[in-house]
């Protein structure tokens, strides 16, 4: 199952003929320098390669009017003047005597990709490709969009292959309002965008941007906006967004198929977006995707007009795509007052349409009254940015790092009568721990049983960690007669070899004595005990009342907490804990490693208790990076755990700034 790529040099062929400022930043390199990157870094050989088509006249007409469709058939015969005239009737678009034919290439290329996603040729893929779509309507060109390819794909996934449940994730700075109007009244379609929107100060300056447009009739609750009313949003607002917004929607929605609105003009150094997220969040926000509908994510490209950033952004999603471990982003301090707004305001205008946001506070009453006088204060702030710092021209940023794929994906550390998975390294190492490490493990009191069968268990392990450590393993499966000692065995063996670990322990354990608060280990453990006293900021447990066997709970505890927290703490390793009888529903278990896995590069250690080897196979699916089967038939989450988990992140907030969704 691989990645496919969709590009074709036509759509280069077009450009704008004559002198609008609006329009120049559309140009050709875009889809040039964007494959050339793939290229260069040796992505593009690694995907395959699958030919663009045009979408026939019947699937434009998905979405699109007769009438529209018939007078844009006469672009290709035009004069120049024509030309010109023609496009005076739309926003900010340009059109060519070869435009026609691009845009039924990008509408097809996008129909290619679902065909080749939904008939199971590949598992995930991207299409390169100019027009961009987005902006279009029923009846109109708008923002550089011809035919609206993402929304066409979207229909015809419905009826050719009767998907009931598409997601459409536009993270293009600019709001698809192209997208918005075609699906506003249909619960099959959820969009989701955010989007510059400074109180409807920025283009399209749509008063149905905000966040306030939640659908119409039976699709109410069905579009969801983010509306940014400040330039310059980092990598954790953009983060947060996903964590407290889109993530648990998106989960809740459980999509059959996930399309993506692939602009990259919401990245640094953008001159339409003005934002600073890097490069590299585009690999997070992919992968957060990538455990949605079993995997089935078709991302389509719209905008990104700073040449050197869209290319590299371009890298990252594909990278990901491709399944190579993500990249660490460091410095995450939780996102903007701004930023928080938006995701409030967004939150609490959902909350009634959504359980998984049931629990979202009320934004600040001042939200309405005082946005004329925001907006102004905001304009002049922005005005003086600008001459400070001639903002994105000037704007630099290091290339992200190389994305290292260690030689194995998956080790394992099992007794000698279990057998090893498919596709799993077995770790055999007759290697002797150091006396020093020998003596250092026996001095703990609850790994007294060290010796015979516990230093070939240990000294496996320790193989597997410096394995690990070294880039040489991704991650691994280890099975033990006794979790919690294998615990402070790990703690031991890691504590000289790795910066930070955070310790995810489904299930509860009673004598946890892994606790410290010196920082190196973060602990959450979410199960069904409640331990107040012994809250620090470094160790965390979470109270479901039906344990983990209640994946509502579970997945509201994944995002709200979870998530945000290793995104702030950046582990070097993930250490998953699966408490004997923790109750752990299986497509969840395998969603949580999916997840992890975007923390520490992927290097994700499991244990397991031998006694639970029956969930060793879908275990390691997930280690070897198979997307996990969805989270289908969700309860409605307990009202009493929804509470007590606002309430834990309420009282977190202080310390771990992810973690805020109020102001
Ligand atoms: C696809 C896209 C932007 C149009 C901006 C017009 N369009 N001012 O990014
Ligand atoms: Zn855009």
């Amino acid at each position: 199952m691989g990645t496919a790529l969709l590009y074709d040099e036509e759509m280069t062929k077009y450009k704008l003929l004559w002198v609008d400022p609006a329009c120049k930043i559309e140009v050709p390199e875009r889809l040039t320098v964007s494959y050339e990157a793939l290229v260069r870094s040796g992505l593009s050989d690694r995907c395959i390669s699958v030919p663009a088509r045009e979408a026939s006249d019947s699937e434009i007409l998905l979405v699109h009017s007769e009438a529209y469709l018939e007078a844009v058939k006469k672009t290709p015969y035009m004069t120049l003047e024509d030309l010109k005239e023609f496009t005076l009737q739309f926003g900010d678009v340009y059109f060519h005597p070869n435009i026609y034919h691009c845009a039924k290439l990008a509408s097809g290329s996008a129909l290619q990709l679902v065909d080749s996603v939904m008939t199971g040729k590949v598992r995930n893929g991207i299409a390169l490709v100019r027009p961009p779509g987005h902006h279009s309507m029923h009846g109109a060109a708008n923002g550089f969009c011809v035919f609206n390819n993402v929304a066409i794909a979207a229909r015809y996934a419905k009826q050719k292959y009767g998907v009931k449940r598409v997601l459409i994730v536009d993270w293009d700075i600019h709001h698809g309002q192209g997208v918005q109007y075609c699906f506003e009244d249909d619960p099959s379609v959820l969009y989701f965008s955010w989007h510059r929107y400074e109180h409807q100060n920025f283009w399209p300056n749509l008063r149905e941007s905000d966040y306030d447009s939640v659908g119409k009739e039976s699709g109410t609750g069905f579009n969801v906006n983010v509306p940014w009313n400040k330039v310059g949003m980092e990598n954790s607002d953009y983060l947060s967004v996903f964590c407290h917004v889109l993530l648990p929607v998106a989960y809740e929605f459980c999509p059959d198929l996930v399309l993506v609105c692939a602009g990259f003009d919401s990245a640094i150094g953008d001159p339409e977006g003005e934002m600073c997220a890097t490069p590299d969040i585009f690999a997070h926000l992919t992968h957060l995707l990538m455990n949605l509908a079993g995997g089935k994510l078709c991302a389509v490209l719209e905008g990104g007009y700073n040449l050197t950033s869209l290319a590299q952004s371009v890298c990252q999603t594909v990278q990901t795509l491709l399944g190579d471990p993500l990249p660490q982003l460091a410095n995450l301090r939780g996102p903007c007052k701004s930023a928080i707004e938006s995701l409030q305001c967004a939150r609490s205008a959902h909350r009634r349409y959504w359980s998984f946001l049931k629990h979202a506070a009320d934004p600040p009453m001042t939200d309405i009254s005082t946005k004329h006088i925001k907006s102004t204060m905001e304009e002049e702030e922005k005005r003086e940015m600008a001459e400070e710092e001639r903002c994105t021209e000037g704007k630099v940023w290091p290339e992200p790092p190389e994305r290292l794929c260690p030689p194995v994906c998956s080790g394992s550390v099992l007794p000698d009568d279990v057998a090893c998975p498919d596709g799993l390294k077995r770790l055999s190492s007759s290697k002797d721990l150091e006396p020093l490490l020998v003596s250092k493990l026996k001095n703990r009191s609850r790994t007294a049983a060290v010796d015979g069968d516990g230093v070939t268990t240990f000294s496996r392990l320790y193989t597997l960690i410096e394995k690990l450590v070294a880039n040489e393993i991704r991650n691994g499966l280890v099975l033990v007669p006794d979790v919690t000692a294998a615990m402070c065995v790990v703690q031991d063996l890691t504590s000289d070899l790795v910066k930070r670990v955070l310790v995810v322990c489904v299930g509860k354990e009673k004598e946890l004595d892994y606790v410290t608060t010196d920082g190196k280990v973060l602990v959450v453990q979410i199960s069904s005990e409640d331990n107040e006293e012994q809250r620090s900021k470094y160790y965390i447990p979470v109270c479901l009342k039906k344990g983990c066997s209640d994946t509502s709970g579970f997945i509201q505890a994944v995002f709200g907490l979870l998530l945000p927290l290793g995104y702030e703490y950046n582990p070097d390793l993930v250490l998953l804990v699966r408490m004997p009888g923790s109750g752990v529903v299986d497509s969840m278990w395998q969603q949580l490693i999916g997840l992890l896995q975007g923390f520490a590069k992927g290097h994700t250690l499991v244990l397991m208790q031998v006694n639970e080897k029956a969930s060793m196979g879908s275990t390691a699916s997930a280690l070897l990076g198979h997307p996990a089967p969805p989270l289908q038939e969700l309860q409605t989450p307990f009202p009493e755990d929804g509470d007590a988990l606002e309430r834990l992140r309420e009282r977190l907030q202080a310390d771990w700034k992810m973690l805020q969704t109020t102001s």
